[in-house]
């Protein structure tokens, strides 16, 4: 019979599900469910409702929990059996936080198969919204925490990131401070991760180490809540926060609701969920160093698998558990793609002649360089926007294409440095990684070849990996990371870009002035 695996990826704008049969290496089934279109009574703008404070950003967590029954309901409705499926886990968009209250345990022990989980769970708020990453509301709190924690390179060293508006930390202490009677009528606060997860299993889940070390409040190398950290952060937090576990973690059968209304199998285990990074780490095949991800999405992401941990004292870049038991990085910067965007559109060209206007100034741009900040930047911190040119005539279509790409991988080299990585390969994902002339200046900064591999669904697919993983180590069996994701995470066919030796000389000497114009420009600010 197939080894039929179930992965779940609760990400910011949709919930995905992808089926694999683990012995035959293949996918069976995949599908998704747009929460805007979907759900459109929720409200929801790319997954968010906004209010008037444009740092505000949350979403309803009540329309993840309608997205389950509708999303396996049409898994049903497709005939994928269920009924076979050995173990379930998932991925949830980092940071977001979701607030139950005392009756939250008992409703999830008791879920009604004869009514919609939506219906079974509406009582168990106790604050109707949930912050999520997108949200940067939080700027006085993360100044009180980091504080509180002695520091930025203390906080960083302590719970492997400093303080971040969008990390849960951040979030529960604004939520304790503005609303502190809806904190008091908070029994338990979980991720988005650990709350789906929760509502699998039917209890309350415990939270694992890749997603929590993304709250400001995990002690990142004994992998405990931090007691200092969550007293800088909120009163009784302990309290109301569950246990921390590693992501291999099977929490116990899946709660009969999916059994009676769905058929599923009634010994499926269901796992701990994590974040969608760490997900995607295993999801893309990152299981030992040397592979750097490069994501190019709304925001650019560089991230891969680390050994030991090892913190950036500049608290830039982030650290997380990854399910290998080992660590991750993860670097974000918010002027990716709408920045390329901006300078395509300012020239009014579209991708093909963008890419004429970079193929034709040479690599290095004669020592012009642009400081593409078209928004406020995450790395390096810039907290006012706003466009730099140094040598660079504004009029000049092809060099200032080229600049803006030059600039985004010189900043990601210098912004990466401190995890001690040359990579041997890159894998680029992500909307821009289609762009082979991107992905040639890539593959010359880093002096590294760059490989594509298709992102779809990564988070996803790391998750169904994780679940027969998580079965067969659970079964008392030792399956090596190598064989569990072997023939799921291939590079696409062809696709290596390789670096020039030339220009990537012309880059190892860039790369400082780069660093010397980003350093004056941040002074100025
Ligand atoms: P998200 O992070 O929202 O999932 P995607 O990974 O889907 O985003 O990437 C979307 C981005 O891909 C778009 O904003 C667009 O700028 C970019 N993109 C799509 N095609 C190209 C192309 N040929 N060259 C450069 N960028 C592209
Ligand atoms: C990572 C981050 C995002 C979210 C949503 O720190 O904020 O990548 O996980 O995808």
């Amino acid at each position: 019979m197939a080894k039929l695996f179930l992965g779940l990826d609760c990400s910011t704008q949709s919930l995905s599900v992808i089926v694999i049969d683990h012995d035959s290496r293949q996918i069976v089934y995949n599908n998704s469910l747009n929460f805007d279109q979907a759900l459109p009574h929720y409200g929801t703008q790319n997954g968010t409702l906004r209010g008037n404070d444009p740092l505000v950003v949350h979403s309803p967590p009540l329309m993840w929990v309608e997205a389950l029954d509708t999303l396996f309901a049409q898994m049903k409705k497709d005939d994928v059996p269920l009924g076979q499926l050995l173990a379930i886990s998932g991925s949830g968009q980092q940071h977001g936080s979701v607030y139950l209250n005392s009756c939250a345990p008992v409703a999830l022990a008791r879920l009604n198969a004869t009514k919609p989980l939506a219906e079974n769970l509406r009582g168990v708020f106790s604050r109707a919204t949930s912050p999520v990453w997108r949200d940067s509301s939080t700027g006085a709190e993360c100044v009180e925490i980091r504080d509180a924690l002695g520091g930025l390179e203390a906080t960083a060293q302590t719970t492997g990131s400093d303080a971040f508006e969008r990390f849960t930390g951040p979030q529960i202490r604004k939520f304790y401070k503005t609303e502190p009677d809806g904190y008091a009528k908070t029994a338990n606060i979980a991720l988005v991760s650990s709350f789906m997860a929760s509502i699998i299993a039917g209890k309350m889940a415990p939270i694992d180490h890749g997603d929590g070390a993304g709250m400001n409040l995990m002690d990142i190398r004994k992998r405990v809540w931090h007691p200092k950290a969550l007293k800088a952060t909120a009163p009784q937090l302990r309290k109301k926060l569950p246990s921390l576990a590693p992501s291999s973690k099977v929490i116990g059968n899946i709660s009969s609701y999916f059994v009676k209304r769905y058929g599923f199998n009634p010994n499926a285990k269901a796992l701990v969920w994590s974040g969608d990074n760490p997900c995607s780490v295993i999801g893309l095949g990152l299981i030992k160093e040397g592979t750097l991800a490069i994501s190019l999405g709304t925001s650019d992401t560089l991230f891969g698998y680390m050994r030991r941990c090892r913190v950036d004292e500049r608290g830039e870049g982030h650290v997380f558990g990854a399910p290998t038991g080992d660590y991750m990085t993860l670097i974000c910067f918010r002027n990716g793609s709408p920045a390329r965007e901006r300078v395509r559109d300012m020239y009014h060209l579209d991708w093909r002649g963008f890419n004429q206007a970079l193929v034709s100034a040479p690599p290095g741009n004669c020592g012009a360089i642009i400081l593409p900040w078209f928004e406020a930047e995450i790395v390096p911190r810039v907290n006012r926007p706003g466009i730099h040119r140094f040598d660079l005539d504004p009029n000049d279509v092809a060099a200032n294409c080229r600049a803006v790409v030059e600039a985004q991988m010189m900043s990601m080299r210098i912004h990466s440095q401190w995890m001690k990585v040359a990579p041997k390969q890159i894998y680029a994902t992500g909307g821009a990684s289609t762009n082979t002339a991107i992905l040639q200046i890539m593959a010359d900064v880093f002096d590294s070849p760059v490989l594509r591999i298709e992102v779809a669904k990564s988070a996803a697919l790391g998750a169904a990996l994780r679940a027969a993983h998580g079965l067969l180590a659970h079964s008392g069996k030792k399956l090596r990371w190598r064989n569990v994701v072997a023939g799921f995470t291939n590079p696409l066919p062809d696709s290596e870009v390789r670096p020039n030796a030339t220009s990537a000389r012309v880059y190892g000497q860039l790369v400082e002035k780069y660093a010397t114009r980003e350093r004056e420009a941040i002074k100025e600010e």
